[in-house]
């Protein structure tokens, strides 16, 4: 079946919002207003992002009709971070499942490099297959992680890229390395898989703007952000600022105008 790459795309570019941090870092990145999944639905819904994800439990009881419009990309795999062993996300949430509340496409973590990958590669491939039978993007968070990774630098990124590219993986997520040049590499090794840059913690408006362009410039097909967007004061405007680097090509000076 052909994969609908274009469920979670506009014009070749992706802008997805993420909130799934309920389950990664505890509430503990929420305020009064963000912890309400309807505050970051509504965001998602005006900010003009090209998909949302989200776990089941908040996808089941939240994603109503009011917000189909903003396609749901069902996270299905998660872990806490209170166990601080080696990283391991198994998964929670089946394909089925995911097609049945709305999902446009699924995503899944892999930590390249713990003690533990072979499990996720070896679960990854399943719900690969399934998603695919059933024309689903799949999107990959490649983070390599665990007591092998004695430091993250681009060159582990952009194996994790590759290793995205190999086990079949439509998107792959990753931290951006810093620099256009070292960011092509990744791109390169991640082939026709698209890459998409993770936000992280907050930062800068003019930062978080100029990691857009900069990874974009490198070759990838868009952003996953999270914090930057619902932790700012106004984050709607925010979100479209992003949107124009992301979406339409603008510099990041040129977004920043939209949140003078
Ligand atoms: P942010 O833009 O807020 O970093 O969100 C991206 C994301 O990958 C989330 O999907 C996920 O919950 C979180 O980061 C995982 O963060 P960590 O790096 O702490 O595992």
């Amino acid at each position: 079946m052909k994969i609908k790459i274009e469920y979670i795309s506009k014009n070749g570019r992706t802008l997805l919002l993420a909130y799934d941090h309920g389950i990664e870092h505890g509430p503990v990145d929420f305020n009064k207003k963000t912890i309400d999944p309807y505050y970051v639905l509504d965001i998602a819904k005006k900010g003009g992002f090209t998909g949302i994800i989200l776990q089941k439990g908040v996808a089941e009881k939240y994603y109503g009709e009011k917000y189909k419009k903003v396609p749901l990309i069902l996270k299905l795999n998660g872990k806490t971070n209170i166990y601080k062993g080696e990283p391991v996300s198994l998964q929670i949430c089946s394909v089925k499942e995911a097609v049945d509340i709305g999902a446009k496409a699924v995503g899944y973590t892999i930590y390249i490099g713990s003690e533990f990958e072979s499990k996720m590669l070896h679960e990854f491939g399943k719900i690969e297959e399934e998603a695919h039978d059933h024309g689903l993007p799949v999107i990959v968070w490649m983070y390599p992680r665990g007591k092998a990774v004695k430091t993250l630098d681009a060159k582990k990124i952009a194996y994790a890229a590759r290793v995205g590219l190999e086990i079949g993986a439509d998107f792959i997520k990753v931290k951006y390395t810093g620099s256009i040049e070292s960011f092509k590499n990744v791109v390169r090794a991640a082939g026709k898989c698209g890459v998409l840059c993770l936000g992280g913690e907050r930062m800068s408006e003019s930062k978080i703007l100029k990691t857009a362009h900069d990874c974009l410039e490198a070759g990838a097909v868009g952003m996953a952000v999270g914090r930057n967007i619902w932790q700012h004061k106004e984050p709607v405007k925010m979100a479209r600022a992003l949107g124009t680097v992301v979406l339409k090509n603008k510099t990041a000076k040129e977004a920043l105008k939209i949140l003078k």
